[in-house]
């Protein structure tokens, strides 16, 4: 199993080109936003509380995502590895992320950030909320808070990784295409 992190600020192409290299590569996608989604469409107790924390831009509590993704790894069966969007989004999670890679004899194999002009994500993300209908799209006090949480929580694990050996930036301005091309050059390797 080879276990990849796609990684970027809100609006860098994370969740655009995971659905592609997964399905590429065999790799189940895990992505923690869209399972929150999941849970707030169903309508369930969780979404119903998670759901005023995502239209705020804020992150919801390290508990709840770590949950979620430890029933998918061991609910994960035929594929080749796993395509982590969006999770981790603090070191707190990237440290609980590890611990359950390890106890099944696996590990994060690369982390791959997409870099993205703080214009382009704002432009990406304005331009999404007409089709998606998302609160935390639609607003750009929300959009730019989004990007300041990055900063100061999810950004430091790149610091993180750096110094694990595992850390991969990859330019992520440009058409989809183009951006999958280098990605998946750089995945190939590893598979
Ligand atoms: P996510 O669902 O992860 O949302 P995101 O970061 O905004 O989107 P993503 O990065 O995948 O979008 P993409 O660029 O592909 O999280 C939403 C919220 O959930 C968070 O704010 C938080 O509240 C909560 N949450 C999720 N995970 C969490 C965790 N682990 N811990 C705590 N809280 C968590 O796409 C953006 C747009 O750009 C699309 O319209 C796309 O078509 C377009 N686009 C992509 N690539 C392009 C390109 N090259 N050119 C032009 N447009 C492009």
């Amino acid at each position: 199993m080879v276990n990849f992190l796609i990684f970027g600020p809100p609006g860098s192409g994370k969740g655009t080109q995971s659905v592609r290299l997964a399905e590429k590569f065999n790799l189940a996608h895990l992505s923690t936003g869209d399972m929150l989604r999941a849970e707030i469409a169903a309508g369930t107790e969780l979404g119903k509380r998670m759901s005023s924390i995502m239209s705020k831009g804020e992150l919801v509590p390290d508990e709840v995502v770590i949950e979620m993704i430890a029933a998918r790894i061991d609910g994960t069966k035929g594929k080749d590895g796993f395509l982590f969007d969006g999770f981790p989004r603090t070191v707190d999670q990237t440290v609980a992320l590890e611990k359950m890679l390890n106890k099944r004899k696996m590990k994060i194999d690369s982390m791959l950030v997409l870099d993205v002009d703080h214009d382009e994500l704002v432009k990406r993300l304005i331009g999404r909320a007409e089709l998606s209908g998302r609160p935390d799209d639609k607003d750009p006090a929300v959009i730019e808070n989004r990007i300041d949480v990055y900063k100061e929580k999810t950004e430091p694990i790149i610091e993180y990784c750096r110094k694990k050996g595992i850390y991969k930036p990859i330019n992520g301005m440009g058409s989809i295409e183009d951006i999958f091309v280098r990605l998946s050059d750089y995945m190939k390797k590893f598979l």
